[in-house]
């Protein structure tokens, strides 16, 4: 009997896909380069459902059923564009290439635009939720074409998370838009880590408080309108206790963080689009910065003020709204960069789903992206999700405790680049007048690069290096 889908690449993630289809009564062709790899699945979790295995990839191609469905789940980079390359070479026009792996946006229009001339769907698709997620469901984020949408999100829709019955897998749109939502997933997850981070610091360092005394803080958060996955972990990481030391977890592990660079990767394409993610960018920058220890020793010496014990109780909850209110701006960026891309690249992305299909899951999966999903179901085309009704109010609420965070971090000396940042950004956005107008005037004098004016038409040039008369440009 042909199988009705296959994986290929069955390290961690491919295989707990194929076990997660195979469990939802998918017969699944499997095949991973070692052979060793097909081998263990099938002897471990064989009795699961219905494999198909392979050891050559022609074999598994010819083990699928018409329209063929293949999906890649092997490290992203150069190994994807070769088992691309061999599958290819093994299909018929009408089958269907998927891509789970992390590849970068473009790459998966360059290999969209190829194959489509052989008449080949291929479908990146970002898949979220890590290792358990691949087994117990996903948040899937398919591109590619309508057609392939329709053959393979029934099967996807299946296979994933659901949220009240809703499904967290939905088509969002052409070629690389897919993996260009999975990679800004992963931008607002480095920002709100960082958001987190920040605020077990201040709290740790203004109170004194112990990563136990904070495990309760977080619990208490997670009961409220922080209810999320990376606030629930939290807790769970700073209670724990090193075995060997006695000592909180926390303070065993070496304080550099590391990153694989889709942080990086969505910084620079809201770089490209002119959109500023400064959430996601002060996240991306903290990591690196923590992985400078040579400078960090180079700079022990620099003074500060005096750390602990410092705060008062009322902190808490003032940290709980900056937190909040950072977490809001965070995503309005995010959520403005797959805006701005979908009107670059044409791909029409519907916001509200993307909020959706992050409910369930994927690494970020919280309460607040109800709230998200509501704030683009009044209003499509909301400008910035700051200007939604519901998350005004909630940041006219919290902007007073806000700044109380950020002046009492600024004076104990505790970084906080996300909340600052943040906060910058709200104050900019909200502002009348911006000193965009100095900066403008500044290029017109020594660039002659002219300016518009507020109360007329047309641009201008001011001759500064003459009799300093304004003529039209
Ligand atoms: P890895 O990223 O560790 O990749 C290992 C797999 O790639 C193995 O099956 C390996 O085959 C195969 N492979 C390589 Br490496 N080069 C190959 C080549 N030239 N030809 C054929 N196969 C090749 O696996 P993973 O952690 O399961 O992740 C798979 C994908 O899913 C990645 O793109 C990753 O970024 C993405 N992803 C991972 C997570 C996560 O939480 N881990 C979450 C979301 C997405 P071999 O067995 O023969 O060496």
């Amino acid at each position: 009997d042909l199988a009705d889908i296959g994986v290929t690449g069955l390290a961690t993630m491919g295989r707990n896909l194929a076990r997660n289809l195979a469990r939802h009564g998918y017969a699944v062709a499997v095949h991973n380069r070692t052979t060793a790899r097909t081998q263990q699945l099938i002897k471990e979790f064989g009795g699961e459902g219905t494999f198909v295995p392979a050891e050559e990839l022609s074999a598994f191609v010819a083990s699928l059923k018409r329209p063929r469905r293949a999906i890649i789940m092997v490290k992203a980079g150069p190994g994807t564009d070769a088992v691309i390359d061999q599958l290819a070479d093994l299909m018929e026009p009408g089958d269907m290439i998927v891509d789970g792996g992390n590849a970068h946006f473009q790459d998966t229009r360059r290999r969209e635009a190829a194959l489509r001339e052989r008449g080949i769907h291929f479908v990146g698709t970002g898949i979220s939720g890590g290792e358990e997620g691949a087994l117990l469901g996903p948040s899937i984020m398919p591109g590619g074409s309508t057609e392939s949408w329709e053959a393979l999100g029934p099967i996807l829709q299946d296979i994933s998370a659901k949220v009240d019955g809703v499904p967290c897998a939905v088509h969002v749109g052409p070629d690389g838009a897919g993996h260009f939502v999975k990679m800004v997933h992963n931008g607002i997850e480095y920002s709100d880590m960082q958001l987190i981070a920040e605020s077990y610091d201040l709290l740790r360092q203004a109170l004194g408080a112990t990563p136990a005394e904070l495990a309760e803080v977080f619990r208490e958060w997670n009961r409220g309108e922080l209810d999320s996955y990376l606030i629930e972990i939290t807790a769970e990481v700073l209670e724990q206790v090193d075995a060997a030391t006695g000592k909180p977890f926390v303070d065993i592990v070496v304080d550099q963080a590391e990153q694989k660079g889709t942080g990086r990767w969505t910084v620079q394409s809201a770089l490209d689009l002119g959109v500023p993610v400064t959430g996601i960018a002060e996240a991306v920058f903290a990591r690196a910065l923590s992985g400078h220890p040579e400078q960090r020793a180079a700079a022990a010496s620099l003074e500060g003020p005096e750390l602990s014990g410092v705060g008062e109780r009322e902190l808490v909850e003032d940290v709980r709204q900056a937190l909040y209110a950072s977490k809001i701006v965070a995503y309005a960026q995010g959520f403005d960069q797959i805006a701005a891309a979908s009107k670059e690249y044409g791909w029409d992305v519907d916001l509200g789903a993307m909020a959706t299909i992050w409910r369930g899951g994927c690494i970020i999966r919280a309460k607040f992206l109800d709230r998200i999903r509501s704030a683009y179901d009044a209003d499509p085309h909301l400008p910035t999700l700051l200007a939604d009704p519901a998350f005004a109010a909630a940041l006219n609420t919290a902007q007073e405790a806000w700044r109380r965070v950020v002046t009492t971090a600024v004076r104990i000396g505790v970084p906080t680049p996300g909340f600052s940042s943040a906060l910058a950004y709200y104050d900019g956005l909200r502002r009348d007048r911006l000193p965009a107008a100095l900066v403008q005037g500044l290029r017109d004098y020594f660039g002659a690069h002219t300016y518009h004016r507020v109360d007329r038409e047309g641009a201008f040039h001011t001759d500064w290096s003459g009799d300093r008369a304004e003529r039209p440009a």
